[in-house]
């Protein structure tokens, strides 16, 4: 079994509890109990990230920064094995980070304060960040969340795609042609130089925050996706995942709503982390950020469905065409409350309408 030859290459004696951890999809993790000592071991998913010593290297990179500049943030140090190396080789790619005592993480964001340290400790990684020569980060999955490569990509699923897939999947297939102004935007922003590229998260769910006894944010995990990106990315995907009280996997779309307060607490923790680092014109696209991700999202389920589901599998059969139909919902919830949160806007004088205040 490969994780006990890996353990050991850790340095782990035999007494080794192992059970599996988390909800992700494309990563497999476990939690490790070794005496009083706890562990989360993961397995890096090597046909989606097909270069792990890039990710390996950024999370060196980016902890060495913090570790040297800002001692007092909590960075998640992975371990090092005896051959001196943060990532170890056994039928696949291994790393051991310590599990954080007296921490916590979440499957659900309940309520908007959840959201604001959410996104607080996301505005807060990039900003403590922003200092460092971009050009050092490497790209851990190229075109990630490039837009017009995704559009490409489910133009080409529908010329080589399950033919019988595409027919069942009509009505959506028409609802991506309609929204296919969000990827005119994209290409808009992205092409002008008020759009930085900074280092960014790029899966900013719930779950990839730990929290403190008190529920306030600690950090950031999971940083196998953070490269180069633009804010829309760690921001949108804080929408498509905190607005709505029920997740990508619900199948009754009834429940699927906007939360105005949620919203509200995104856009405040961000932005008070993010103010001085944002441009004037990328401080007037937080509600197109949430348009952009929870559209490529579905974009990303549907194009899957259509290809046989070979990206994300399935554990029930149409998975991912029930997935791309609630983003979808999602979206059209979103768009239909357009001119009220944008209205949300946070400069400095709103932003002191605190949460706190009511
Ligand atoms: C994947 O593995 P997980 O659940 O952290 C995906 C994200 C999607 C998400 C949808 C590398 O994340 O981009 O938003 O599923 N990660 C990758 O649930 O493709
Ligand atoms: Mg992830």
């Amino acid at each position: 079994m490969p994780i006990h030859a890996i353990l050991k290459s850790f340095g782990f004696d035999e007494n080794n509890v192992i059970e599996s951890f988390g909800s992700g999809l494309i990563n497999h993790t476990w939690k490790i109990t070794n005496g009083s000592n706890n562990y989360i071991l993961q397995k890096i998913n090597h046909h989606v990230f097909k270069n792990p010593e890039a990710i390996d290297a950024n999370i060196n990179f980016i902890g060495a920064y913090l570790i040297g500049n800002y001692p007092h943030y909590k960075f998640v140090k992975p371990l090092s094995s005896a051959n001196n190396r943060t990532i170890e080789y056994k039928d696949g790619y291994f790393r051991i980070f310590p599990f954080i005592e007296n921490s916590h993480s979440k499957d659900i964001v309940e309520t908007p304060e959840q959201a604001y340290e959410a996104a607080s400790q996301f505005g807060k990684f990039t900003s403590l960040l922003s200092g460092i020569d971009i050009r050092e980060l490497q790209t851990t999955i190229p075109d990630f969340h490039n837009l017009s490569l995704r559009y490409t990509q489910f133009l080409h699923a529908l010329e080589n795609g399950s033919q019988q897939r595409i027919k069942k999947a009509a009505s959506l297939i028409e609802k991506v042609k309609s929204h296919e102004g969000i990827v005119s935007l994209y290409e808009r922003i992205t092409g002008s130089n008020d759009f930085k590229l900074r280092v960014t998260h790029h899966d900013t769910k719930i779950s990839n925050v730990l929290f403190d006894d008190n529920d306030k944010g600690l950090c950031v995990i999971d940083l196998d996706t953070v490269m180069p990106g633009y804010f829309i990315s760690d921001v949108g995907d804080m929408m498509r995942t905190y607005l709505s009280p029920v997740s990508e996997e619900e199948k009754d779309f009834s429940k699927i709503v906007i939360r105005d307060e949620f919203y509200r607490a995104v856009v405040q923790g961000y932005y008070e982390e993010m103010k001085d680092v944002l441009t004037e014109t990328e401080k007037t696209h937080f509600f197109y950020a949430g348009t952009f991700i929870i559209y490529m999202q579905a974009l990303r389920f549907l194009t899957d469905y259509i290809n046989d589901d070979v990206y994300y599998g399935e554990k029930y059969p149409e998975q991912n065409l029930v997935r791309a139909g609630n983003q979808f919902e999602l979206l059209q919830r979103l768009l239909e409350k357009k001119e009220k949160l944008e209205g949300i806007l946070y400069c400095d004088q709103t932003a002191q309408n605190s949460l706190h205040k009511g």
